[in-house]
C-alpha cells in the first residue's frame, strides 16, 4: 500500500488558541471571563468541527433564479447550507448583539469580536452581512434619528434569529469604488414625499438581507461630487415580500468568498428614506465604514490564525528527509516569522476593538476618539496585507498539498485576497490615515505608543520609539519634500507595525510577570523583521512615472 498522509484535525479553536487566552487574561475582567467563556468555547468547537466537515463536501455556491417556470420575475437566491444556519448562529452567539449591549460596558466589542474571531472561517463569510449590518446599526445611531433608531436598530442587534435582520451597504458602482463621488444613482422625492432611488449598484454583498444603506444623488442637490450624496435606508421587501423595486441582474464571479452572495442590481423606484439631511451622505456612512474595518481585521487575523495552525499540524505530522517537519529548523523558523507579526497584530486589533467600545460606552476622552480615527484605517490596511502574506506562505508550508483544494488551503488563500480589497483599498486607507492624522497632529499617537512602552524592555522601547521619531519627522516634511506622496503606504505599514510593536510589548510585559516568555519571544522576532516598510531610497515622483513608461512611450 501506498504512503499516504494525514493531518490531525484542528482542536477546539478556543481552547488552542494561546494569543486570544494570554490576551483575554490580561485585559478582561474575571467575572466577564466566566460569562463568556461557554460561548467562546462552543464557538471554539463549532470552528474545529465545521473545518473537518467542509474539507470533505463538495464545494457549495449560492444560486440566482431570475425567472420561474412561467415567466414572471423572481430574482431568487438560493444560499448554500452554512449560509442557512448563518442567522441562527449570530443570533444565538450574538454575533452583532453583543457588540451593542451594556452587560460588559467598555469591553462590549471585544466580546464580540472575540466570538466573531472564532467563528470567521466556520461562517463561510456570513460575516460580511453580519459586519454590514453591525455598521447600519451603528451608522443609524450616529446619525440620531430618533424613529428610525427605535424601529430599525433593534431588529440589526436582535438575539432572535426569527427578528434579525441583515443590512447591505451599497455603496460600489460601476463608475466608482473607492471614488464615491461619482455615484450616479439617483433619489427623486415624488409628491407623495417619499424617496425613491434609481441607478446600479455593482457590489452588493448582502441582497439576502432585509435592508441596505445605500448613498445616492438627490436630483436637485447642487453639485457634483461626494457632499451632495445623501444616505438612503432601503427596504429590500414590500409588504408582500416582493422586491421593492429591485432587479438582481446577476450574482458575481469572484475570486474568492465564492459562498457569498455578491449581486449586481438595479434600482428602479425603490422605496427608500433619508438618513438624516438628504446630504454629506459619506459623513453620515463613515460611522458604518469605521466599524466594517475593524470586522475587516478581525476576519483576517481569523484567516491568519486558521492557517499558522493548519501549517503546523502540517508540520508535526509530516516526515521529510527522516525527521519530522517539526525538527526542520528553517521550516520552523519559516512558520514562527509568521506567528510573530500575527501574534502582533491581533494585540493591535483588540486594542483598537477595546478603544472602539470606550468611545461607544462614552468612557473614552477626546485624545482617545482622535486615536480611535487614525487607528481604524491603519490596523485594516496592515492586516488585509499581512493575511495575504501569510496565506500564501502556508499554502507553500504545505508543498504540493497546499495548491490542492481539498486541503482547505487554496480556500483561504483565495478568500484572504478580498481583506486588502474589501472596504477600502491599502493606498485609500494609507490616504485616509493621513488625513485623519493631518486633522489630529501627531500627538495623541505619539503619547499613546510612549505610555505603552513605558514599562517595556529597554531594546524594544528604544527601537519603537526611533521609529517613531521616524514616522514623526516623515509627516513634518510630507508636503515639502518631492517623492513623500509615493511613501504614504510605507509610512501607513509603518506606523501599523509600531504600534502593533508597542501594543505587543506592553502585553508582553504583562503576561511576563506570570512567567510566559512567548509574548516577549514573538515581540523580538516582529521587530526583528523591521519595523520600517519605508523605502531606504526616496524616489522623486516624475521618476516613478519614468519607472513604469512602456517601450513606445
Ligand atoms: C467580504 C466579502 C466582500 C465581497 C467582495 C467585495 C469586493 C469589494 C467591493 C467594494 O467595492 S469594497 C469598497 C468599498 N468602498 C470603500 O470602502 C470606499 C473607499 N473610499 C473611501 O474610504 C474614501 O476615503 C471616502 C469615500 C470615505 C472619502 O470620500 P470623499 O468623497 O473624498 O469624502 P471626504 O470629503 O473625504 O469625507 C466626507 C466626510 O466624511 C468628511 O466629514 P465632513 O463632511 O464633516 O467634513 C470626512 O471627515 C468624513 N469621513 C470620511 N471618511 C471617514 C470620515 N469620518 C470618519 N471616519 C472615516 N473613515
Amino acid at each position: 500500500m501506498d504512503f499516504v498522509q494525514s493531518v490531525s484535525a484542528p482542536a477546539n479553536g478556543f481552547r488552542d488558541d494561546r494569543v486570544l487566552r494570554g490576551w483575554m487574561a490580561a485585559n478582561l475582567p474575571h467575572a466577564m471571563r466566566e460569562a463568556i467563556t461557554p460561548d467562546l468555547d462552543a464557538l471554539g468547537a463549532h470552528a474545529a468541527a465545521a473545518w473537518t466537515e467542509a474539507r470533505v463536501r463538495a464545494v457549495a455556491e449560492p444560486q440566482l433564479m431570475q425567472w420561474d417556470a412561467w415567466g414572471e420575475r423572481v430574482d431568487r437566491i438560493d444560499s448554500t447550507p452554512i449560509w442557512q444556519r448563518g442567522r441562527e448562529h449570530a443570533a444565538r452567539y450574538g454575533l452583532v448583539a453583543a457588540g451593542h449591549e451594556s452587560t460588559h460596558g467598555e469591553f462590549a466589542r471585544c466580546d464580540q469580536f472575540m466570538r466573531v474571531y472564532l467563528h470567521h472561517v466556520a461562517s463561510e463569510f456570513f460575516t460580511c452581512p453580519l459586519a454590514m449590518t453591525d455598521g447600519a446599526a451603528t451608522a443609524l445611531k450616529a446619525a440620531g434619528d430618533r424613529a428610525l433608531i427605535e424601529r430599525v436598530v433593534p431588529l440589526l442587534i436582535s438575539r432572535d434569529s426569527n427578528a434579525l435582520w441583515l443590512s447591505g451597504q451599497w455603496m460600489t458602482e460601476t463608475a466608482g469604488g473607492s471614488d464615491v463621488s461619482r455615484t450616479a444613482t439617483r433619489a427623486e422625492r415624488g409628491s407623495d414625499g417619499r424617496w425613491r432611488l434609481y441607478g446600479h449598484k455593482w457590489f452588493t454583498s448582502a441582497v439576502i438581507g432585509e435592508m441596505a444603506l445605500a448613498l445616492a444623488r438627490p436630483v436637485d442637490a447642487g453639485p457634483a461630487g461626494s457632499a451632495a450624496l445623501g444616505l438612503f435606508l432601503v427596504e429590500t421587501r414590500d409588504g408582500d415580500g416582493r422586491w421593492n423595486g429591485i432587479r438582481v441582474d446577476r450574482l458575481k464571479h469572484k475570486l474568492g468568498t465564492r459562498e457569498l452572495p455578491t449581486a449586481e442590481i438595479h434600482l428602479d423606484g425603490t422605496l427608500a428614506e433619508a438618513v438624516g439631511e438628504p446630504a454629506h451622505g459619506v459623513r453620515h456612512i463613515a460611522p458604518m465604514l469605521n466599524v466594517t474595518r475593524l470586522w475587516n481585521s478581525v476576519c483576517a487575523l481569523a484567516t491568519m490564525r486558521r492557517c499558522i495552525e493548519r501549517a503546523l499540524a502540517f508540520a508535526r505530522d509530516r516526515e521529510a528527509f527522516g525527521r519530522r517537519l517539526t525538527e526542520h529548523p528553517l521550516h520552523m523558523a519559516t512558520l514562527a516569522d509568521l506567528q510573530a507579526p500575527f501574534e502582533a497584530a491581533f494585540h493591535l486589533v483588540f486594542e483598537v476593538a477595546h478603544r472602539l467600545g470606550r468611545v461607544e460606552h462614552g468612557v473614552a476622552g477626546g485624545e482617545e476618539r482622535t486615536l480611535l480615527r487614525v487607528l481604524t484605517p491603519l490596523v485594516k490596511l496592515w492586516t488585509g496585507k499581512l493575511a495575504v502574506r501569510i496565506a500564501s506562505e502556508c499554502c507553500e508550508a504545505f508543498g504540493g498539498a497546499g495548491y490542492i483544494e481539498n486541503t482547505g488551503m487554496p480556500l483561504l488563500l483565495r478568500d484572504a485576497q478580498v481583506y486588502p480589497i474589501w472596504e477600502g483599498t491599502t493606498n485609500v486607507l494609507a490616504l485616509d490615515a493621513l488625513r485623519a492624522l493631518a486633522g489630529s497632529g501627531f500627538g495623541p499617537v505619539r503619547r499613546h505608543v510612549q505610555a505603552l512602552v513605558a514599562d517595556a524592555d529597554a531594546g524594544s522601547a528604544g527601537v519603537i520609539l526611533a521609529m517613531l521619531d521616524t514616522l514623526d519627522a516623515w509627516l513634518c516634511t510630507r508636503s515639502e519634500v518631492p517623492g513623500r506622496t509615493a511613501e504614504t503606504r510605507g509610512f501607513a505599514l509603518s506606523l501599523a507595525r509600531t504600534l502593533a510593536a508597542a501594543t505587543l510589548a506592553h502585553h508582553a510585559v504583562r503576561i511576563g510577570i506570570d512567567g510566559d516568555r512567548r509574548p516577549a519571544l514573538a515581540l523580538s522576532r516582529f521587530i526583528g523583521q523591521g519595523l520600517s516598510r519605508l523605502p531606504t531610497r526616496p524616489t522623486a515622483d516624475a521618476d516613478t512615472l519614468a519607472v513604469l513608461e512602456s517601450a513606445e512611450s
